[in-house]
């Protein structure tokens, strides 16, 4: 099973003319909505604080992007950066699931994670431009990489994340409140297994097909190589693996891959269905963003039976 990247990568460079996306701009979200593509991406500058820039296009591989980003750190909890966005479009509104780095969540005085400061969060849009935050999923541990499925699952939202190693399923009526009672492992490394031996978490909002969820993961191994992964989680109850291939499905090999800001990472927040193609964006060496394709039925097919 081959992805495909294409030949006008990495498709997103950094602009050393901005102050905001001077050095780096990676791990984006992608959708599709009213015949264009809109991006929002993660944007590294002259003061090296993550930001969330937009970029749209009318065939997913040219963009046009706005000159000022559209989300930015508001106070101590993201005061070092938004990350990492990953977007549902869910009940008319666009629900952005990203990772504020700060050093405590508002008024609360509550580290948000002991020396770190890492805050799941969500906020919602109308049109991909102006952002309400909605609030954490998680307070007070080490969470990230999560978001929000494109439907209710069983009269509730569903969201997967990652409390380190592993990821987790947890369930909400109204996407703020993220009852620990809800919160279920899914599943963690495999020690025994190379690629994905030291840690996982979830790539875009999985993909709703007949036969489970498909669902795109990432993992990095001893080397600290990121490669991503795919697996089959069930229908009504995502915290079942349905099939998880041994095998990976995409690892860094380009010099803009292998090189950047940090070395050896594929990391991949959007895979986008495009006909019968699946359209996988990521990040590159945390410093480009590149796009690789591969057909749905090829990718579903590695997921059940690879
Ligand atoms: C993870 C995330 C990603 C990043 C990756 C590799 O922890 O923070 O944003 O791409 O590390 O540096």
């Amino acid at each position: 099973m081959f992805l495909k990247r294409h030949d006008s990568n990495p498709i997103l460079l950094p602009d050393p003319t901005s102050d905001w996306e001077t050095y780096n701009v990676f791990n984006p979200a992608v959708i599709r909505h009213n015949g264009l593509f809109h991006m929002l991406y993660r944007a590294q500058g002259l003061d090296w604080v993550s930001r969330i820039g937009y970029a749209v296009s009318v065939d997913g591989i040219h963009w046009n992007r706005l000159r000022r980003p559209v989300f930015e750190p508001h106070d101590g909890s993201d005061s070092r950066g938004i990350e990492d966005p990953r977007i549902t479009e869910i009940d008319g509104d666009f629900i952005m699931a990203y990772t504020a780095y700060g050093s405590e969540y508002q008024g609360s005085g509550k580290p948000t994670h002991e020396g770190g400061g890492i805050l799941p969060m969500f906020a919602r849009s109308k049109n991909l431009i102006e952002w309400e935050r909605i609030g954490p999923l998680a307070i007070g541990e080490d969470n990230k990489d999560h978001l929000l499925f494109p439907r209710k699952i069983r009269g509730q939202y569903a969201a997967l994340h990652r409390r380190t190693p592993n990821i987790w399923l947890a369930e909400s009526d109204d996407l703020k409140n993220w009852p620990e009672a809800s919160m279920r492992p899914v599943f963690g490394p495999r020690p025994e297994n190379g690629w994905d031996s030291k840690t996982v978490g979830a790539s875009g909002v999985p993909i709703e097909t007949e036969y489970g969820w498909l669902m795109i993961y990432h993992a990095y191994d001893s080397t600290h190589t990121y490669r991503l992964g795919a697996c089959l989680l069930d229908l009504d109850d995502p915290a079942k693996v349905i099939h998880r291939p041994n095998r990976f499905i995409f690892e860094p090999k380009e010099i803009w891959e292998l090189r950047g800001d940090v070395p050896n990472v594929v990391f991949s927040c959007a895979n986008v269905v495009v006909g019968d193609e699946v359209y996988l964006y990521y990040g590159g060496a945390d410093h480009v963003v590149a796009l690789a394709t591969l057909p749905l039925a090829e990718l579903l097919d590695f997921a059940r039976h690879g």
